[in-house]
């Protein structure tokens, strides 16, 4: 599993609307490219965009791809796919002949995805790009917001915030950018890019936030209620692995609730948010509503748990 999960390039999810009852099915299948050209092509992009298909919803939760007939999860067919396009939500799943074993052609693949159908209760706002790194820093936080510099908070209590390089799907956590801490895409803080705290050479990328506000009848705590926090692994074997999958599986406890919307992570005994740690986690499983956190030792360099993962615990927002 975990070597699978290697490869996901999975942002973390981002529901565009989040549901009272968490109530959502999947699409029919989707099959829009077959591989007997370049590649078989069953990406976002073009289903956004109306070639040969739709997307079945603006706002997927998740995704799922196996090949035409035979039903094996893309995954598991050793055939290799396009980087951004690895059965992610974002983009999709893309097999590019050249690509594979000499000799050897991509399979067809079909997609299909997971999508919200009950009422929203809370609702992404458009991206806020105050700022831009051109001086010392790229400012997308909160206090400036709140005093109206250059924008304005789109609500009062945000339940959540999503954070990105500006005008992509890239996420700004997946840039390998430093943030400034306590604003490192927190809901408390913002985001906070300071150019003299990359790398040398390097300036800050501009970002763009958004912020997922509840409904004019509805407050955070009707939108769902945080579980407690799950610790089911540690550091001492591979790393450790606080990941949804095993927690589905009843490996070391249980999943809270079934169709979760939202999720935090933090290290035990200290409470730092995962995403300040500055450890490396897997892809795809960096505090992601879809995957949880999964932290491998090997992948550490050294920083605040020296070679090995700090111990992480988990919790889940599920719906009302
Ligand atoms: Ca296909
Ligand atoms: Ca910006
Ligand atoms: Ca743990």
């Amino acid at each position: 599993m975990y070597m699978y999960v290697g490869v996901f390039v999975l942002f973390i999810l981002s529901l565009e609307n989040i549901s009272a009852s968490g109530a959502a099915s999947w699409s029919s299948w989707i099959d829009r490219d077959n591989p007997s050209g370049n590649e078989d092509s069953e990406d976002r992009e073009n289903l956004e965009k109306g070639l040969g298909g739709g997307m079945p919803c603006q706002n997927p939760a998740e995704i799922e791809c196996r090949t035409v007939g035979t039903h094996i999860p893309a995954l598991e067919t050793g055939q290799v796919f396009r980087k951004d396009a690895v059965c992610s939500l974002e983009g999709g799943l893309v097999c590019v002949n050249n690509e594979q074993r000499p000799g050897s052609q991509c399979l067809d693949y079909e997609i299909r995805f997971l999508c919200s159908m009950a009422t929203p209760t809370a609702s992404w706002s458009s991206w806020i790009d105050r700022d831009d790194p051109s001086g010392t820093a790229d400012k997308e936080d909160r206090e400036s917001l709140e005093k109206g510099l250059g924008g304005g908070m789109p609500c009062q209590n945000p339940v959540d915030i999503d954070c990105r390089k500006v005008g992509t799907h890239i996420h700004a956590l997946r840039t390998g950018q430093v943030f400034k801490k306590g604003a490192v895409c927190s809901l408390e803080g913002g985001l906070v890019c300071v150019n003299n705290e990359q790398r040398p050479g390097s300036h800050c990328l501009d970002y763009e936030i958004r912020f997922l506000c509840p409904m004019a009848t509805s407050t955070a705590s009707s939108v769902g209620s945080w579980s407690s926090w799950i610790d089911r692994d540690d550091a001492s074997g591979s790393g450790d692995w606080e990941d949804r999958w095993s927690l589905e599986n009843g490996m070391g406890g249980g999943m809270p609730c079934k169709n979760p919307i939202g999720i935090e992570c933090r290290t035990v005994g200290s409470h730092t948010p995962a995403s300040e740690t500055h450890q490396v986690f897997m892809p795809g499983a960096e505090c992601s509503l879809a995957r949880g956190l999964m932290c491998q030792n090997s992948d550490q360099r050294g920083g605040a748990g020296g070679f090995w993962c700090l111990d992480y615990e988990v919790r889940y927002l599920c719906p009302k």
